[in-house]
């Protein structure tokens, strides 16, 4: 080694020393695995949790900030048995901001899980662990995670064979109890009243428990409450089952018969597992969720919105969500409508939980960390929210759909679902996350689904392996009410989707979109497989109705290939918006034009080495 190399490696290894002695990185308040929540919360004596940590910093918010505030949080596995909420007192203000970030280069995960030990081998393939606080009735789940994949709740047929529902006597009615048939032979089986039907109804799928299973005439019965919308009509009533529809059971333990799958006897309190091949339950990590809808949740009120609060490098992990006693109705993107007749008849139209959650939230972030393994739907942006940005994020392994934004109005009243506040639903950066195997219990789910949004950008997404639409962009349901305008969504990379339900697109608008609309430029969509009739579109213009046909869009460079069909029309046609050089075609574009849109479409370069750990 030459001197000069020689001093050259001296100055590294001296410069390494002085960068592990340095000072930590600045913050107001450090929270480590190993800290206490009785210490002060420095450097040197951390605290244990973000609650504590967010509940330290609430006095220095009510004596109003001068200065934007840090917490620092090193990596590991926080485990929550509750759900971490921050509201108004939590907010930064206009001019400064609260930020709970992990430590540089450190992975934080916020888990709400619980790992399962104890496992012992039974005279066949099938592993089983006693869990005491399930057969005391304190704890229930409905996934379940093995070395971090999700395993397969027992079900009949086995994936991915679908049977097809025969109706008898169905009567729609609110108290009545259903009796189907379906045609294959099916059995009696145990725990009854813990077995699902899931069915697809066109653009989602539904849920039902069961009542009672006659081998013998080979029928079975759904009791009441349900949740199909019986008071309405068309296209709300979907959920309804009807002849000939995809169905399938899950849930008893004479369905687990292959490996993957897995059953939890709730009055037992027995889970048994039937381990995939290379999977050794002596050494395994096996994770369920304890919590249950939403792990972090950002809520304002209309009158005190949180602001300016920011997460970053924070991963979401582990959340369940319990099925109500009316099942799922599937409507379509993880909507469902809730109908009650007291006090008075009423109708809510509403999406399942989330397990990151923004309510009231205006000028919040959610950067470069990730959502995964929850029941419902990854993050939602609802009512009272504004100008937050989500990017940077791995988001996968859902019941529901990645990402929710905007607004929701009842088509047949016409009224929002919560009342408008001024300046909401507008100014939002969805970009470059990677989104992906969604709507694995929810049938409609979306990758990413923008609805009654102003100023919204959802750019350079990564999104695959959806149940239903990689993207959907949602207009103006009431001609009257013109509030969704100015939208872009460019340069997202979209395969693999609309693996389950059906009447549903990479990119998939309706409605009308006012002002200067709504720009859709640069998409890469590809390889959508069709499950039936009007399925697996590339882009899909639906108006629904024909006066609210797609109006005010501009499609721009698109590139569309390998779909069942590469651009669907339904009371909607090319007119009324703009088309310039898009592909839509069977095969792949000649190789320029496919190497320009795989450069400019998807994860932009530095996430790319983020999020997929190449360029
Ligand atoms: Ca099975």
């Amino acid at each position: 080694m030459s001197l000069t190399r020689l001093l050259a490696a001296c100055a590294i290894l001296m410069f390494s020393v002085a960068a592990s002695l340095a000072a930590p990185p600045r913050a107001d308040i450090y929270v480590a695995l190993g800290g206490n929540d009785a210490n002060p919360g420095t450097a040197e004596a951390p605290l244990a949790t973000i609650a504590r940590a967010r509940d330290l910093l609430r006095p220095r918010i009510a004596a109003g900030l001068n200065a934007d505030l840090l917490v620092l949080i090193r990596g590991g596995t926080y485990r929550l048995e509750q759900p971490l909420v921050f509201g108004p007192e939590d907010s930064g203000s206009d001019h400064h901001s609260i930020t709970y970030a992990a430590w540089p280069g450190e992975k934080v995960v916020l888990s709400g899980g619980r790992t399962i030990s104890g496992w012992r081998r039974g005279t066949g393939p099938i592993w089983t662990v006693d869990l005491p606080a399930v057969k005391a009735g304190q704890w229930y789940f409905r996934q379940l995670f093995v070395d971090g994949h999700r395993a397969v709740r027992a079900r009949t047929p086995n994936g991915p064979q679908w049977w097809k529902l025969q109706p008898r006597n169905n009567s729609d009615a609110n108290d009545a109890t259903v009796t189907l048939g379906v045609d294959h032979p099916i059995a009696a089986w145990k725990n009854i009243a813990d077995v699902e039907a899931i069915w697809i109804n066109n653009n989602d799928g539904t849920r039902a428990r069961l009542g009672s299973v006659s081998a013998k005439d080979n029928t079975f019965t759904l009791p009441p409450p349900h949740g199909w919308p019986h008071s309405m009509t068309g296209e709300y009533n979907i959920s309804f089952p009807s002849r000939d529809y995809a169905c399938y059971f899950e849930n008893a333990l004479e369905m687990l018969d292959e490996p993957g799958e897995w059953y939890l006897d709730r009055q037992t309190g027995t889970l048994s597992y039937w381990p995939r091949p290379g999977e050794d339950l002596t050494r395994a990590e096996v994770v369920a969720p304890v919590l249950q809808k939403t792990l972090l949740a950002l809520a304002g009120t209309p009158e005190r919105p949180v602001r300016n609060l920011c997460f970053k490098g924070i991963h979401v992990a582990y959340v369940d969500r319990p099925l109500p006693a009316y099942g799922y109705p599937g409507q379509f993107g993880c909507l469902e409508i809730i109908e009650k007749s007291q006090p008075e008849p009423s109708k809510t139209f509403r999406f399942i939980e989330a397990a990151v959650s923004f309510r009231h939230a205006r000028h919040c972030q959610f950067l470069d960390g990730g959502i995964a393994h929850a029941g419902a739907i990854g993050l939602s942006l609802l009512n009272g929210c504004a100008d937050v940005v989500i990017e940077g994020n791995d988001i996968h392994e859902l019941g529901g759909g990645g990402i929710t934004l905007g607004a929701i109005r009842n088509r047949d009243t016409w009224k929002w679902a919560d009342p408008l506040l001024r300046g909401e639903h507008r100014g939002y950066r969805i970009a470059n996350n990677h989104i992906h195997d969604c709507g694995l219990d929810y049938f409609g789910s979306i990758g990413i689904f923008i609805t009654l949004t102003q100023e919204a950008v959802v750019a350079h997404n990564l999104i695959h392996d959806v149940a239903y639409s990689g993207i959907v962009l949602s207009g103006n349901e009431t001609p009257g009410t013109p509030f969704a305008k100015n939208n872009t969504v460019e340069y997202n990379d979209i395969y693999r989707v609309m693996k389950t339900a059906v009447d549903g697109a990479g990119i998939y608008v309706s409605f009308p979109q006012a002002d200067r609309g709504a720009l859709v430029r640069g998409n890469w969509i590809r390889d959508l497989r069709g499950n039936g009739p009007g399925s697996g579109g590339g882009i899909y213009l639906d108006g629904v109705r024909p006066e609210l046909g797609c109006r005010g869009y501009r499609f721009e460079k698109n590139v569309v290939y390998r779909t069942a069909n590469p651009l669907i029309f339904c009371q909607a046609s090319t007119a009324g918006n703009t088309w310039q050089d898009n592909i839509f075609a069977v095969a792949p574009p000649p190789q320029p034009r496919l190497d320009q849109v795989a450069r400019e479409a998807g994860l932009e370069p530095a996430y790319r080495q983020k999020l997929l750990g190449k360029p």
